[in-house]
């Protein structure tokens, strides 16, 4: 059986990348995709970039890459843009929209939101023709390859996996790494299976949720005297998200 990795939602957050990276390679796994929000929010969005070109297979783009491509006048967002600097949020601007693959004869497919574009938001208690929709393929995701029967996605911040009634198709969401939203400990994904393999065979799919150093991340948000300091240390702290009313 082949392991493989998925990651999302890191917003700058190297503390908890570093735990998940640790946590990946400790169980052998070599191949890591990461469905995007590379950088914002978090303080270390730069070398959260480098890491993840670094070590990932594959890498899509969020709907806050594409915002840090924005010419829009807000102090946060320059902050973060005078952080990473031009290359890469170039580099986060031309990430492709979606990875496929074949696990165990299931076609698979990853990206950030959903398969109409990185902003349309989708989460557990959507109903189900909105879930089924994330299947099918589109202008963002391409008809080059056959519509999905497994997808996974990031963007929510809430890890999920649910098998929809009487349509054999799973949807997954591999939670946050860097900004959880549902437990304050980083998520990930691990899905298992026979990689490339038309084949019916054996096929997992596993969130994996870690203690990290989040005192430890929001002392270096801290020194860097990084905007919205507080609405991030609180989220960190409780998993609730700041816009919640
Ligand atoms: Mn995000």
């Amino acid at each position: 059986m082949d392991k493989v990795a998925v990651i999302s939602d890191i917003h700058g957050n190297l503390t908890a990348l570093e735990a998940v990276l640790a946590d990946i390679k400790r169980r052998g796994i070599e191949t890591i995709y990461c469905l995007g929000d590379l950088a914002g929010k978090g303080p270390q969005g730069a070398a959260v970039i480098d890491r993840c070109r670094q070590v990932c297979t594959a890498v899509v783009r969020g709907n806050w890459d594409e915002m840090m491509g924005s010419s829009e006048e807000h102090p946060a967002l320059r902050w973060h843009q005078a952080q990473l600097g031009r290359e890469r949020i170039d580099y986060l601007c031309g990430l492709d929209n979606v990875i496929d693959l074949w696990l165990s004869g299931r076609p698979i497919r990853l990206y950030h939101a959903s398969a109409e574009s990185v902003f349309v938001r989708v989460y557990p208690d959507s109903d189900p023709a909105t879930h089924l929709g994330m299947f099918a393929n589109t202008d963002f995701t391409g008809t080059a390859v056959p519509a999905p029967t497994v997808v996974g996605y990031g963007d929510i911040h809430s890890a999920y996996v649910l098998s929809l009634y009487q349509h054999q198709k799973t949807l997954f969401n591999v939670g946050s790494v860097g900004n959880p939203l549902d437990e304050p400990l980083a998520t990930y994904a691990i899905l298992e299976g026979v990689r490339d393999s038309r084949a019916a065979a054996p096929f997992a799919v596993q969130l994996v949720r870690l203690p990290y150093d989040i005192e430890g991340e929001i002392a270096i948000a801290t020194d860097m005297q990084m905007p919205e300091l507080e609405p991030y240390a609180k989220e960190l702290r409780t998993a609730v998200y700041r816009g919640r009313q």
